[in-house]
C-alpha cells in the first residue's frame, strides 16, 4: 500500500471525503438522480451554445500569459495536407482534403479550470515545510510534472482534465443574473449580493447544481472586436469578491459542482488585499480548486441564454459541458450546451 500523500488537510478542505485519491472532487455530487433532476427542467427543446469563438478575446491583452489560437498544416507533397487533391494519390481520385493542427492556450478563451490548475504552498506532510501541493494532496514535481521539474513527463498524471471528462458533466445549470442588476458595471459581489440576487429572481441553488453567472462581461468582449480594451475590461461587470468569508463557506455548504461565468476569472483578480504574512492571491480559486476539488469555467457565454431565461421567468436549465479529453491538461476550452 502506497504511503499516504497528506497528514494535514488545509482548514475548510474536504480532501479525503471523497477517498483518499479522489480525483474529480465535487462532481461526486453529481448523481444520476441529480442529473434526471436537471433532465426534468428541459420543456422545449431549445438549445443555446454558451461558448465564445475560441479566437475571443483576441490578442493577449486580457492575460499576456495567453496568447490566441494558432492553426499549422502539414506538408503534403509538393505543397500541403489542406486544399489536397487526392489525385496526385491516384489519378482516378476527385477529391480535395484538408487537415489541421492547432497550437491552443488551453485557458484562452471559454474554458474550465481544472484541479491541477491551482495549487498552494501548504505543509501537507507536516514536516514544518511547506510543497507545491494541490487537491487531495497531489504534489507539484511528482503527479503534476512542468518544464521546471527532474522528470520530463510533463503533465498532470493524478486531477489532469480528462478526469472531468469522464466525469459526465451534465446537470442543472442555475444562472444568477448579475447584468439585470448591476448592467456593466464593477461590482464585488460577496454572499450577501449573491443570496440578494438569487432571492430576488426567486432561484434556489442545490447540491449537485452548477452556479453559473451571467455578468455581460463575455458579451462586451465580442462587442470589442478582437480588440480588447483592458482597462475597460478591468473595470467593468461583476465579479465574485473571494476575500468573503461568507461566501467561501456558502460554497463549501450549498454542494454545488462547479461555478461558471462569463467573466474571466470569476472572481476579482486581484483580490482585496489579505491578511497575514501568506495568504493566496486567488482566494476563491483557492478555496474551490485546491480546497473542495470544484472546477471553474470561465469566459462562459450566456447572452442569448439569460434573454430566454428572464423572458420566461425561469433560472434552471439542462446543462451539458464536457471539457477535452486530454490526458494531463490542467485546463480545457469548452463549448458548453444549454437547453430548456
Ligand atoms: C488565472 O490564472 C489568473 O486565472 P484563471 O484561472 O481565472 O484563468
Amino acid at each position: 500500500m502506497n504511503a499516504p500523500r497528506w497528514n494535514h488537510r488545509p482548514e475548510g478542505s474536504n480532501w479525503g471525503d471523497f477517498g483518499p485519491d479522489d480525483q474529480i472532487g465535487r462532481m461526486n455530487l453529481l448523481t444520476p438522480e441529480r442529473r434526471l433532476r436537471a433532465i426534468r427542467t428541459v420543456e422545449h427543446g431549445i438549445t443555446f451554445c454558451l461558448s465564445l469563438p475560441l479566437d475571443y478575446p483576441g490578442g493577449n491583452t486580457l492575460f499576456q500569459h495567453r496568447k490566441a489560437p494558432q492553426f499549422f498544416h502539414e506538408r503534403r507533397g509538393e505543397g500541403f495536407n489542406f486544399n489536397f487533391r487526392l489525385s496526385s494519390v491516384c489519378s482516378c481520385f476527385s477529391d480535395v482534403v484538408s487537415d489541421d493542427a492547432v497550437m491552443m492556450y488551453t485557458q484562452y478563451s471559454t474554458q474550465w479550470d481544472g484541479l491541477g490548475h491551482v495549487g498552494q504552498m501548504f505543509d501537507a506532510d507536516g514536516d514544518g515545510l511547506p510543497e507545491k501541493v494541490y487537491y487531495n494532496g497531489y504534489r507539484g514535481g511528482v503527479e503534476v510534472v512542468g518544464p521546471d521539474d527532474v522528470s520530463s513527463d510533463f503533465g498532470a498524471h493524478a486531477i489532469g482534465i480528462e478526469r472531468l471528462a469522464t466525469a459526465g458533466v451534465q446537470g442543472r445549470g442555475v444562472l444568477v443574473d448579475l447584468e439585470r442588476i448591476h448592467g456593466r458595471r464593477r461590482a464585488l459581489v460577496g454572499y450577501d449580493g449573491l443570496m440578494a440576487a438569487l432571492e430576488g429572481q426567486g432561484a434556489t441553488v442545490e447540491s449537485g447544481d452548477f452556479l453559473c453567472l451571467y455578468t455581460g462581461f463575455a458579451d462586451l468582449i465580442l462587442e470589442m472586436n478582437k480588440q480588447p480594451d483592458g482597462e475597460v475590461l478591468k473595470n467593468s461587470c461583476a465579479v465574485l469578491d473571494g476575500r468573503d468569508e461568507k461566501l467561501l463557506q456558502w460554497i463549501t455548504d450549498s454542494g454545488i459542482v462547479a461555478i461558471c461565468a462569463d467573466n474571466f476569472a470569476v472572481e476579482a483578480y486581484p483580490a482585496r488585499p489579505g491578511q497575514g504574512e501568506h495568504h493566496p492571491g486567488l482566494p476563491l480559486h483557492n478555496h474551490c480548486l485546491f480546497k473542495l476539488g470544484l472546477n471553474l469555467g470561465e469566459l462562459w457565454y450566456f447572452a442569448e441564454l439569460a434573454q430566454w431565461l428572464r423572458a420566461h421567468g425561469r433560472s434552471s436549465f439542462l446543462l451539458t459541458a464536457p471539457p477535452l479529453r486530454l490526458p494531463g491538461a490542467v485546463g480545457s476550452p469548452a463549448t458548453p450546451v444549454a437547453t430548456v
